[in-house]
């Protein structure tokens, strides 16, 4: 078994699929034996990140905080799954930068705003649509999507299955797993 430290950083919107997908890919690589830490909004943003909320400022510091953590995590040797909108690319990039460009691999979980919105598990979109809710991201919050992502899953046309197993797919292909 080999292993090599690195972040997997998803982004995409609210009820793209990032959690399930990253939750699949971390059962696989337990299955494997891989040392891995998933960091997510269950996990930080009640802890570490309780001060936050969701201006254009709270998301930045939310990012720059994951970045650091995440950065901590691979220098511990462990395979790290990122699953925050991330939603600028300004802050990807400084996580990018942060971390490492070789040990740094953005997936990009591609679903159209009305597939997400049309999914709307928690009844966020219609809370933000209805002004109940602020600073939604898609709605009244921008989204950055990626330009050149390593890993590009669109997921109107594909199972998270799928796409995990094409992240598995990028980590063998680059002698990570
Ligand atoms: C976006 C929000 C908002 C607003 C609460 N905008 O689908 P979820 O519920 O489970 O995941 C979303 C989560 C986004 O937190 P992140 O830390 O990933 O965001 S960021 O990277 O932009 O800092 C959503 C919920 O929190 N949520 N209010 N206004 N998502």
């Amino acid at each position: 078994k080999t292993q090599k430290p690195v972040v997997l950083w998803f982004t995409g919107l609210s009820g793209a699929g990032k959690s399930t997908i990253a939750n699949l890919v971390e059962q696989k690589l337990f299955a494997q034996g891989q040392h891995t830490y998933l960091l997510d909004g269950d996990n930080v943003r009640h802890g570490l990140n309780r001060d936050l909320g969701f201006t254009d400022a709270d998301r930045v510091e939310n990012i720059r905080r994951v970045s650091e953590v995440a950065k901590l995590m691979v220098d511990a040797g462990l395979i790290v799954l990122s699953a925050f909108i991330s939603p600028f690319r300004s802050e990807r990039q400084m996580a990018r930068d942060l971390v490492g460009e070789g040990e740094f691999i953005e997936v990009f979980v591609d679903t159209p705003l009305d597939v997400a919105e049309e999914r709307d598990p928690k009844g966020l979109y219609k809370k933000a649509r209805r002004g109940e809710l602020k600073n939604f991201t898609g709605i009244d919050s921008a989204y950055e999507m990626p330009e050149t992502p390593e890993v590009h899953l669109k997921t109107a046309t594909s199972s998270p299955e799928e796409a995990a197993e094409t992240v598995m797919v990028a980590l063998r292909e680059r002698g990570l797993i």
